[in-house]
């Protein structure tokens, strides 16, 4: 039996993440999680901050924090609205921990010692005002490319080129503005990944069930050759670099970030040591199953950087076993912006709907294989139609029809016929179908199933008409809401991965109690768990509508001031 490490790409710390950010990574993580547990699997499912780096220094100078005090109030602020939005993790940690800290002089040390580690000679631009080196972003000037002002010394936000800071016209100091920059011989340790480019192609090519997004951008990253990388920065704020002669710089951000997600496992043991061990899910693990998710931009890192760390160190790391890789999610036709605030940050989408509707509405167009284009328009008819229409409608009308006729409790007597045979038929395979995908991590495919699933309790009730029904031959009406109100408890089954809100309204309203303790999809089989005679609890309509006029407000609000 299997395993299954999940973990979700870690989020830089400067700031509260948007809509983009959540179906690229953190959302398909937690409902593959949820699936998982649900299939009754063991699920280890880690996250953390992203704590280092220049935008985190960055963002803390901004915000006229010590870096320390950003990143420990930003992380809070990040759990929080995560809790919110009901991610499930096992453990959110930090990269800045000890435990981290840690780790990632192990992996320094091991590759040291394994030849992956060179010193090497660069030049760099070294501010004479503010007294220091400075590091990519921390030099600011005009984009050689497109001419724009603001461009940073690592990628031009304008044009997206990729920069080198001595590119940059007029180059000056992001800290201070001053332009007394002066290139100066500094030294820096590298990373050469180099000698085990075969060994990571054949990684690489092992694993077939792997998205096309993932694979190829890997192999692009091969074919361009891995030449070897700056892993030290002059920066304060990071893991110091344990070497002579380098004890002012810290490891790159993207050297100890991955390892974060070891990191962030021994947090999760360390807080309960006698029952947990984070060895057994990273040292020599042969039946641990990791599967990854993140957006495009991180495959690189993911599927060569890091595991080239992993083989590099010599020791029986986990290697990731499937590398879930999403494309962009853009904001009506543009890209989220932060500094324009265009688009919705997740603080704020709680503020206008609760998290399903969001789970629900993004993941109905997860980026999977291409960009998506989050418009208010298409949120609005996905709610409306699949939330309010499909799965709300058919549970309010269920619930009602049973009140009005039998009372607040599952209708006992009267034998199925042959229609609630096929649809017993029907609703299993639809679910086996929709279990599948999930289990593929097909996000749009399980919903299309999802909806399907749907369909088939709306036309039973259509064919059935129950409100006829009831006054032609009761008993039969009795047996057809019993079998409407168990494919009810099948649908917050169903739901609970990526509506567990909703899920659990309407178990709780079934008074399915074992489900909630333990909702699980082995046994949902029994699709006739409600025997007759339980209790009920109505509840009032799961979702509501969102009207043009909504819309067309909240279009206007989160438009963004326009480019700067
Ligand atoms: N923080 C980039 C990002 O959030 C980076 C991911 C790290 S995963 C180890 O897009
Ligand atoms: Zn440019």
């Amino acid at each position: 039996m299997a395993r299954y490490l999940i973990t979700s790409a870690l989020p830089y710390i400067n700031g509260i993440k948007h809509l983009g950010n959540l179906v690229g990574s953190l959302l398909p993580a937690d409902v593959a999680a949820r699936t998982l547990r649900m299939e009754g699997e063991e699920v280890l499912f880690i996250c953390a901050t992203d704590e280092h780096g220049t935008p985190a220094e960055l963002a803390a100078r901004e915000a006229g924090q010590e870096v320390a005090e950003f990143a420990r109030r930003e992380h809070v602020r990040q759990r929080e609205v995560y809790e919110a939005f009901a991610l499930s993790f096992d453990w959110f940690g930090r990269t800045s921990s000890a435990a981290n800290h840690e780790m990632t002089e192990r992996f320094y040390q091991k590759l040291d010692e394994n030849g992956f580690i060179e010193e090497r000679t660069i030049r760099q631009f070294f501010s004479v005002d503010d007294d220091r080196f400075l590091p990519d972003r921390y030099v600011t000037g005009t984009c050689p490319h497109c001419g724009y002002e603001r461009a940073r010394g690592d990628q031009c936000e304008n044009c997206t080129r990729v920069l080198d800071p001595v590119d940059l016209i007029g180059p000056r100091s992001t800290i201070s503005g001053s332009e007394r920059l002066e290139l100066r011989e500094t030294r820096h340790l590298f990373l050469n990944l180099g000698p085990l480019a075969e060994r990571l192609r054949q990684f690489i090519l092992a694993h077939e069930d792997w998205p096309r997004l993932s694979t190829s951008v890997a192999l692009k990253w091969l074919d361009e050759g891995l030449r070897p990388r700056a892993i030290t920065r002059d920066l304060s704020w990071g893991v110091p670099v344990p070497r002579e002669g380098f004890r002012d710089k810290v490891f790159y951000v993207w050297f100890d970030a991955p390892i974060g997600y070891i990191g962030a496992t021994k947090e999760w043991a360390d807080a309960e040591p006698s029952r947990r061990d984070w060895r057994r899910w990273w040292l020599q693990q042969d039946d641990v199953r990791y599967i990854q998710f993140m957006a495009k931009d991180n495959l690189p890192f993911h599927t060569i950087f890091f595991p080239g760390m992993e083989m590099g160190s010599g020791e029986p790391w986990t290697l990731a076993s499937y590398i879930k890789g999403f494309s962009w999610l853009t904001y009506d036709g543009g890209k989220f912006s932060t500094s324009q605030s265009r688009g919705v940050f997740m603080d704020q989408a709680l503020d206008i709907l609760p998290a399903d509707y969001w789970r629900y509405g993004l993941l109905a167009q997860a980026p999977e294989t291409d960009d998506a284009d989050f418009t208010w328009e298409r949120f609005a008819a996905t709610v409306n139609k699949d939330l309010v229409g499909m799965f709300g409608n058919y549970c309010h009308r269920v619930l009602t029809l049973t009140v009005a006729n039998f009372g607040a409790e599952v209708p006992v007597g009267g034998v199925p016929g042959a229609l609630e045979a096929r649809l017993t038929d029907d609703v299993k395979s639809s679910l086996d179908a929709y279990r599948a995908h999930l289990r593929a991590f097909e996000y749009r495919r399980a919903v299309q199933e999802l909806r399907r699933l749907w369909s088939l309790g709306n036309l039973y009730l259509e064919e059935r008409a129950p409100w006829r029904l009831v006054k032609q031959d009761r008993e039969t009406a009795a047996a057809v809401l019993r079998q409407t109100l168990n494919l009810m408890r099948v649908y917050a089954l169903a739901a609970w991965p990526l509506m567990p809100a909703a899920a659990r309204t309407v178990l709780n309203g079934l008074g399915c109690q074992d489900d909630l303790r333990e909702p699980r999809y082995t046994g949902a089989e029994r699709f006739h768990a409600l025997i007759g005679g339980e209790s009920l609890m109505p509840f009032p309509p799961l979702f509501r509508r969102l009207d043009a006029d909504e819309v067309a407000a909240l279009s206007a609000r989160y438009a963004g001031t326009g480019p700067s």
